[in-house]
């Protein structure tokens, strides 16, 4: 097996970064500097043309979209690793549900909201109206989220998966970024602090 992962600090890499460390498997880390624009070049563009971090080449075949490189890792190596759901199982459903809600409907709220508000985007093209939306949804969402983790220790049960491991990472960064208090959803933040004790430090998020 031959595992390559480009990514860069502090990214949307850090979650598949996560992952690998948590699966315990071996890889080479290739760093992209996003500011000098190494994502942009061909060599980079030949593995992901959206250029952009994460991105892995597994075996010789590039993959971007942490999303699946997420399913892909799990169902590579997670099964064996207790840290995912075999194939047929109901966890398996439930895992897949919650990884992709996180990036997809949580993430589009995140990204409205940041969209609309932060020093990233420009001031001009920040809507007063569609930050408050996007905040309320992610209440909303956050809430949704908060009920399913009542009475589970993890998304998928007692057992950590990667979709807790993606999800927090995902969650995390929105709740520090919109500045969400977390008091109102005590399961959600229980659950955080309960996947990222599982999490060992690394080097490159
Ligand atoms: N949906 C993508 C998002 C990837 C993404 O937006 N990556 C950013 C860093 S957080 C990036 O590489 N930006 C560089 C650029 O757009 O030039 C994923 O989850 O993999």
């Amino acid at each position: 097996m031959a595992l390559t992962f480009y990514y860069s600090p502090q990214s949307s890499a850090s979650r598949v970064h996560d992952t690998l460390t948590a699966l315990g498997i071996p890889y080479e880390e290739k760093r992209v500097d996003l500011r000098a624009g190494d994502q942009k070049k061909p060599e980079f563009l030949a593995l992901n043309p959206n250029g952009k971090v994460p991105t892995i080449v597994l075996d010789g075949t590039p993959m971007f979209e942490s999303i699946a490189i997420q399913i892909a890792l799990g169902e590579r190596f997670g099964v064996e690793k207790g840290l995912w759901p075999a194939l047929g199982s109901p966890e398996h459903l439930t895992a897949l549900t919650w990884l992709c809600w996180g990036q997809v409907t949580l993430g589009a709220s995140l990204f409205r909201y940041m969209h609309n508000t932060s020093e990233w985007h420009p001031k001009e093209q920040h809507n007063a109206a569609q930050a408050a939306a996007a905040l309320k949804e992610l209440g909303e969402q956050i809430g949704m989220l908060d009920a399913h983790l009542k009475g589970r220790d993890f998304v998928t049960g007692p057992r950590l998966t990667l979709a807790d491991i993606d999800l927090v990472s995902v969650l995390g960064w929105g709740l520090d970024f919109a500045k969400i208090d977390t008091t109102p959803y005590p399961n959600v933040a229980a659950w955080i602090a309960r996947t990222r004790k599982r999490l060992p430090p690394h080097s490159a998020s």
